[in-house]
């Protein structure tokens, strides 16, 4: 069968969340680049492969998707199941409830520090440091809740890694691209959780692919 296709530009932590799950389930696929700057992304092709007319998109076969997470859970049901921990109620629930976590809290808080550090200069604009600042505390609390649970497990969902994790990662990378990383620095549980994801060879192909040089 043909590899995957996943559209989008490897700048953009919604895409490189799908690579990292990718990576993680041993698929085969290919990344194909959509230039923001021509406006590709709103071309009748993209908006036949996601009708917002955003990246990322993946396409298997016939069958195209958008939305990361849901791309990212297609992926890990399709190559490898034991990420969502389907045969154990509570377990995948567990997962769920951190999936949603990570969506709705942590990257939330994150999204407008990356958009600030990272894309509002590349657009020629000047970082709003107090949306950074009050995004820094909004995260401040996420992170305390985080250090608390993961005293108690290896990762988010139990003690085994799963999609919940895996869904940080690229918002995490990016983080360390901004001024703020040491954010995490308060959260001794946090760091040594970041230190497991970042030493699997999934997170280091990715850590490479976003460097602006790979
Ligand atoms: C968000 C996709 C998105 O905002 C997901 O896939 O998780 N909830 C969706 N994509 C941005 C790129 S930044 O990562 C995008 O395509 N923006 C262009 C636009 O909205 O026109």
């Amino acid at each position: 069968m043909a590899p995957m296709k996943l559209y989008g530009a490897t700048l953009s932590w919604n895409v490189t969340r799908c690579v990292v799950a990718l990576e993680e389930a041993g698929a085969e696929y290919e990344i194909v680049p959509i230039n923001f700057g021509t406006g590709e992304h709103k071309s009748p092709e993209h908006l036949a492969r996601n009708p917002f007319g955003q990246v990322p998109a993946l396409q298997d076969g016939d069958l195209y998707l958008w939305e990361s997470r849901a791309i990212c859970k297609y992926v890990s049901r399709k190559n490898k199941p034991e990420l969502l921990k389907q045969g154990d109620l509570k377990e995948l629930t567990m997962v769920d409830v951190w999936m949603e976590v990570e969506a709705n809290q942590y990257t939330s808080a994150m999204d407008p520090i990356l958009f600030e550090c990272l894309i509002r200069p590349m657009l020629g604009g000047t970082t709003d440091q107090k949306a950074v600042e009050g995004n820094l505390e909004k995260l401040k609390k996420v992170l305390e809740v985080y250090e608390a649970r993961l005293t108690k497990c290896k990762y988010l969902a139990g003690d085994f890694i799963s999609l919940a994790d895996l869904n940080h990662v690229s918002v995490t990378l990016c983080l360390f691209a901004t001024p703020h990383a040491s954010v995490l620095d308060a959260y001794p549980h946090v760091k040594a959780w970041w230190a497991g994801l970042m030493a699997r060879p999934s997170v280091q192909k990715v850590a490479a692919l976003m460097k602006p040089s790979a």
